[in-house]
């Protein structure tokens, strides 16, 4: 009989509609509400996004549900059965509710993921305690996958879609060097550097391994999407980098947003509508790569990385 292994995909989470936002803000603000302006601010970008107010909460689905078929393919004659559970960081079914119901099912032993392949204390760390507490409430043991920024299917995943803008690029009369290529990813408090943190050098291994793998030669990292608190968070932000780049007479610019696997309000929101009309503003052309979502190649990464951690056991 095969061995039964409970996989906790964990992501962001997003509300389900506008009148679930009061909620949900609150929660990531650790139970503070926000002022009425804040919260108008936060409903008007869930609803100026493309594709729909929130598309996230589908776009985990369909990435647990292709991680699902992905990795009853690959285990098809190895000697466990991995059964996917979602978690989410601020949204039903939260995190603690995920590994509830492995226990209720009775898995005793499970692996955590996050979809997000860079570590960090404040991200990918503050999933893996709660999961951790909860499982030791209800007797589940757990290990966690923290991070997969290199795995080699991410990699080539990402440098196709820098290939595939570029190209574009090059069909719209710009040379492929005349392209200034920005990898971006959400902001964190800045504290996160004094704490010896390895998101930020992360986010710039994966950086510079998509450059090598594309051929691209001229790139920076930016940040974007900082948390709108008064602590400072690392820059510079990608609307500064713009207005920087312009001043270089930079005119055409890609920005890959590596930190992120799907479409969501930080990608539709901060970069398809904001960042796209700073551009604008600088008379600069701005393409952005597309997401991950259920790519195959992510799906492989995701299911490698799992696989390799149980064997590992
Ligand atoms: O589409 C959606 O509905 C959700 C989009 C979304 C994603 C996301 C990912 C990350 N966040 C990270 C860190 C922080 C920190 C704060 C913070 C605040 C917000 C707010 C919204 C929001 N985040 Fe988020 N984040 C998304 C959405 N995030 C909305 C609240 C309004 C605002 O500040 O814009 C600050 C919390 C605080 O006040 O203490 C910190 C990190 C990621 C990427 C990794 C991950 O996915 O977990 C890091 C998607």
């Amino acid at each position: 009989m095969k061995q039964k292994i409970g996989v906790l995909v964990m992501s962001y989470g997003t509300p389900q509609s506008l009148d679930q936002v009061e909620a949900y803000y609150t929660h990531i603000r650790r139970g503070s509400a926000p002022s009425p302006e804040q919260l108008k601010e936060l409903k008007d970008r869930y609803e100026a996004i493309v594709g729909g107010f929130f598309p996230l909460r589908q776009n985990t689905d369909r990435q647990v549900d292709a991680l699902q078929e992905t990795l009853s393919r690959n285990t098809q004659d190895k000697e466990v059965e991995f059964v996917v559970y979602q978690g989410l960081k601020h949204a039903f079914p939260f995190i603690e509710d995920g590994v509830q119901q492995m226990a209720e099912d009775g898995i005793t032993h499970g692996i955590g993921i996050v979809l997000a392949p860079h570590y960090s204390i404040m991200s990918v760390g503050s999933y893996v305690k709660r999961a951790e507490e909860k499982a030791a409430e209800v007797g589940v043991t757990m290990s966690f996958i923290r991070d997969y920024h290199l795995h080699p299917q991410l990699l080539k995943a990402l440098a196709q879609r820098v290939s595939q803008k570029l190209d574009q690029f090059e069909e719209a009369g710009a040379a492929r060097d005349d392209v200034k290529v920005l990898f971006s990813a959400h902001s964190l408090p800045a504290k996160i550097l004094e704490m010896g943190d390895p998101y930020q050098d992360q986010l710039l291994e994966t950086s510079a391994a998509v450059a090598d793998m594309t051929g691209v030669k001229d790139w920076q990292f930016t940040w974007q999407s900082a948390g709108r608190t008064a602590t400072p968070w690392l820059g510079p932000d990608i609307l500064d980098t713009l207005k920087t780049l312009s001043a270089e007479q930079i005119e055409y610019v890609l920005v890959a947003p590596i930190g992120f696997v799907s479409d969501h309000l930080e990608v539709l929101y901060d970069l398809d509508i904001e960042a796209q009309a700073a551009a604008e503003e600088l008379d600069m052309r701005l393409m952005r790569t597309d997401s991950l979502n259920t790519d195959p190649l992510y799906m492989e990464t995701l299911s490698d990385t799992i696989i390799t951690a149980w064997e590992k056991e």
